[in-house]
């Protein structure tokens, strides 16, 4: 049989990865898969609880916040207060970055932005959907609160990233920069398991993800790409094949194993298109390109992108190399 191994087994051990590491980084992804297990036993009773159904309040994103979105987001919250590992949190739920201004949070050394439950809508149609997070150094001064700053840096200074998918299993796929792995959740003993070493995108694949019903509205570059994967793909000698679930976990994840490009372009309508920069397209670029691939909002490489806010949106194209590029120059060209 073999060797089982768990998530905080191989985070401790991985931890040798960073010379300086101290061991806070461990602790902080072992609270993120805590608060992680905690949002698995809701979304996998959503449909019994009376936690369906709207909580009243409305996000940042002017969207009705269901119950699990609340739940999802104070959890992530607390584990990493109580953590101690982490000094701020710029969250998809909460219009201002979360300082947790305390003697021991404002030592921490690290930053988290996260979209505690991405896909919500999707919530009570059983549709899996995800929590996606992202870990950076904290630049101000230890010993005092940590700033807004700490949050808006560029994707090349992320430490680690990833992304929890609840769906017919729950999975935890993170990096820290050296590959990516996936973790699925065995509910009976409540550990992670490695499932998914080393996940590396196919070198091609046939897959393309988009919400065609903004095609109207898209980039006339996007029209012809859309066209192109219609044709017939001279490498494969077959079209490619349309997949969309509108839960950018569940596309991406999918994506990931299968060979596939997931879409998010800008429109006429909204030029930067709809998806959060800091806490969905960075960190899910992260793992793009830990798993052989690309992210791009069209021209420029997600990572390197400098974001000016917290809740800034980008058009976002992530997924084989060899397809990125093939957006890149369609937009090139138009
Ligand atoms: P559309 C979910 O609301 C989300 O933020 C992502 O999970 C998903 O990829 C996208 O929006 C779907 O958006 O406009 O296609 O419904």
């Amino acid at each position: 049989m073999k060797q089982l191994v768990t998530l905080t087994e191989f985070i401790i051990d991985r931890q040798g990865e960073f010379p300086t590491a101290s061991g806070d980084l461990s602790r902080i992804l072992n609270d993120i898969g805590i608060a992680a297990k905690f949002v698995h036993r809701e979304v996998n009773k959503a449909g019994l609880a009376d936690i369906l159904g709207l909580e009243g309040t409305d996000n940042i994103q002017g969207e009705q916040q269901k119950k699990l979105d609340v739940y999802a987001n104070n959890q992530f919250i607390s584990a990493l207060k109580a953590g101690g590992q982490c000094a701020a949190i710029a969250s998809e739920e909460n219009e201002e970055v979360i300082i947790l201004d305390n003697p021991i949070s404002n030592k921490a050394k690290y930053v988290v932005a996260i979209d505690p439950l991405d896909g919500s809508s999707n919530i009570e149609v059983n549709v899996s959907i995800g929590t996606i997070f992202s870990i950076y150094k904290r630049k101000s001064e230890f010993g005092k609160p940590a700033e807004e700053g700490d949050l808006l840096q560029p994707g090349i200074d992320l430490v680690a990233a990833g992304y929890v998918i609840y769906g017919s299993s729950t999975m935890l796929v993170y990096t820290t920069g050296h590959g990516v792995n996936g973790f699925t959740l065995d509910p009976s003993v409540g550990l992670f398991i490695l499932s998914h070493p080393d996940i590396r995108y196919p070198d091609h694949g046939n897959i393309y993800s988009v919400n065609e019903s903004n095609h109207i509205y898209f980039p006339e570059a996007v029209k012809a790409f859309i066209q192109f994967c219609h044709e017939d793909d001279p490498s494969t000698k077959r079209p490619y094949i349309t997949r969309y679930i509108g839960s950018m976990v569940a596309d991406i994840h999918r994506n990931m194993l299968l060979g596939g490009i997931f879409l998010y372009p800008g429109t006429i309508k909204k030029p930067q298109g709809k998806l959060r920069l800091l806490y969905e397209c960075k960190p899910m670029a992260f793992i793009a390109e830990q798993a052989g691939g690309k992210a791009s909002d069209g021209s420029r490489r997600i990572l390197e992108i400098h974001p000016d806010s917290v809740h800034q949106r980008s058009p976002f194209y992530m997924g084989p190399s060899a397809m990125v590029e093939k957006i890149e120059e369609f937009i090139r060209f138009f």
